[in-house]
C-alpha cells in the first residue's frame, strides 16, 4: 500500500498562491496537476486596500477555483488601509469594511486571511533577478544597496524590473503618493504601530469568531527597519507579545520562513514550537546568507541555502500543524516568464521537496521512531 497521509484530513494542506486570471502567468489547470495540491491561496487582486469586497466577486473566485478542482483555502492578502496602520480618525470606517469582508469570506467558507502590518512598503528587495551561477535568477536583498537609494528610486527600480507584472503590495497608485505616505507615518513609532494593530485586531475578533475566520499576520520582510519605517512582527518575543495582547486563537500568524530568516538569529524551529496552534498558515522557502543584511532566495532544497528545512518541517509536525502551507518564492528557471518569485516551475519543484520531507517525517513520527 502506498503511503497516503497527505490526503488525510489530519495533515497539512499543500496550497499555491494564485493572483487570479489576468494577473498570474500560471493557470489553475497547471496548478491542479501538481501532486498533492489541495487548494489555492488567492485574492481579488484589483481590489484596493480599505475597500469592502463584493460577495458576488468572492463567489465567482470560489467557483472558478472549484471548477478547476481546487479549494480556496485562504486569502492573501486582504490588505489593511494606511489609516488603520497610522491610526487616523477614518480608521473605524475602514475597519468596518474589513469586518464586513470577513463576514462575506466566512459565509463563503474561506477560513483564513493572511495580511501584513508594514508601513508604506510591503516586502522589500534590492534585486528582483539576481543571477546565480547555474543561470537561474532570484530575488535578493542587500542592505548596502538599499542604504544608497531613496524609496522613490527603489520603487522605480522594482517597477522597471518586474517584467510588466504588478507586484503584490506595490500598487502604482499608492507608490505615486510615496512622499505623502512617508509624511503620514512620520510620527508612527514601533509602539504606536503596535497599538494600532492591537486596536484593529480587537475590533475584528468578534467577526472572526462568528464566521470562523483566522487572521494570520505575515512576518515583516525583512525583519528590520527599512528607510526608518517601524517593524513590529520580527522575532519570537515580539510575535508572542502580539498574540498575548489579543489572546484569541483567531489572532494568529503566517509563519514565513524566508522572512524570519532575514535575521539569522531567529531560531525558526524554536519559534514554531513556541507559537504552536497560533500558526494558521505557513510559507516555506529557503534563503542563502552571505553577509549580515545580505541574502538571496534559494531553491527549497535545504543544501541550496542556509535554512535547516528538515528541522523546520519536523517542528511543524511536532506541533501537529494541519493548516495550509505553500512553497514561497521560487527561482526563475527554464526560461519561464512570470511575476518575480512566482513562476510555476521552481515552486512546483519546491512543493514536492516539502511533501517528501513531510511524508517521511510524519511516517517516522506515526511509527514512533
Ligand atoms: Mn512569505
Amino acid at each position: 500500500m502506498p503511503y497516503t497521509s497527505i490526503k488525510d484530513v489530519h495533515c497539512m494542506k499543500l496550497t499555491f498562491r494564485w493572483f487570479g486570471q489576468g494577473f498570474d502567468s500560471v493557470t489553475l489547470e497547471q496548478l491542479r496537476q501538481i501532486p498533492g495540491i489541495q487548494g489555492i491561496i488567492t485574492t481579488l487582486y484589483d481590489s484596493k486596500p480599505g475597500e469592502e469586497w463584493d460577495a458576488g466577486a468572492i463567489s465567482a473566485m470560489k467557483e472558478q477555483a472549484e471548477a478547476a478542482g481546487l479549494k480556496v483555502l485562504g486569502i492573501e492578502s486582504l490588505n489593511t488601509h494606511d489609516a488603520i496602520k497610522v491610526g487616523t480618525p477614518e480608521r473605524d470606517e475602514y475597519i468596518e469594511n474589513y469586518i464586513r469582508t470577513i463576514g462575506k469570506l466566512g459565509t463563503a467558507g474561506i477560513p483564513l486571511i493572511c495580511y501584513n502590518f508594514m508601513p508604506v512598503f510591503d516586502w522589500t528587495r534590492s534585486d528582483l533577478a539576481k543571477k546565480r551561477p547555474d543561470g537561474s535568477t532570484v530575488l535578493a536583498y542587500d542592505q548596502n544597496k538599499i542604504d544608497r537609494i531613496d524609496p522613490d528610486t527603489m520603487f522605480q527600480q522594482m517597477e522597471r524590473n518586474a517584467g510588466g507584472f504588478q507586484l503584490p503590495g506595490w500598487e502604482p497608485e499608492r507608490m505615486s503618493r510615496i512622499k505623502e505616505l512617508f509624511r503620514l507615518y512620520r510620527n508612527v513609532t514601533e509602539e504606536t504601530l503596535f497599538e494600532n494593530l492591537v486596536y484593529f485586531l480587537k475590533a475584528v475578533m468578534p467577526a472572526c469568531e462568528k464566521y470562523d475566520v483566522n487572521m494570520a499576520i505575515h512576518i515583516d520582510d525583512p525583519v528590520w527597519s527599512v528607510f526608518g519605517l517601524p517593524r513590529i512582527v520580527t522575532c519570537k518575543e515580539k510575535i508572542r507579545r502580539l498574540l498575548n495582547a489579543v489572546d484569541n486563537k483567531r489572532n494568529g500568524v503566517t509563519l514565513c520562513t524566508g522572512s524570519l530568516s532575514s535575521d539569522p538569529d531567529n531560531d525558526i524551529p524554536d519559534i514554531i514550537r513556541s507559537l504552536g496552534d497560533r500558526i494558521h498558515f505557513v510559507h516555506m522557502r529557503n534563503t542563502r546568507h552571505t553577509a549580515p543584511g545580505v541574502f538571496e532566495e534559494a531553491a527549497h532544497y535545504a543544501a541550496d541555502g542556509s535554512l535547516d528545512m528538515v528541522e523546520i518541517m519536523q517542528a511543524l509536525i511536532d506541533i501537529g500543524f494541519e493548516g495550509p502551507i505553500r512553497p514561497d518564492h521560487g527561482r526563475a528557471i527554464w526560461g519561464e516568464v512570470s511575476m518575480p518569485g512566482y513562476g510555476l516551475y521552481d515552486r512546483a519543484l519546491g512543493s514536492q521537496y516539502l511533501l517528501g520531507l513531510y511524508d517521511a517525517l510524519k511516517r517516522k513520527k506515526e511509527q514512533g521512531k
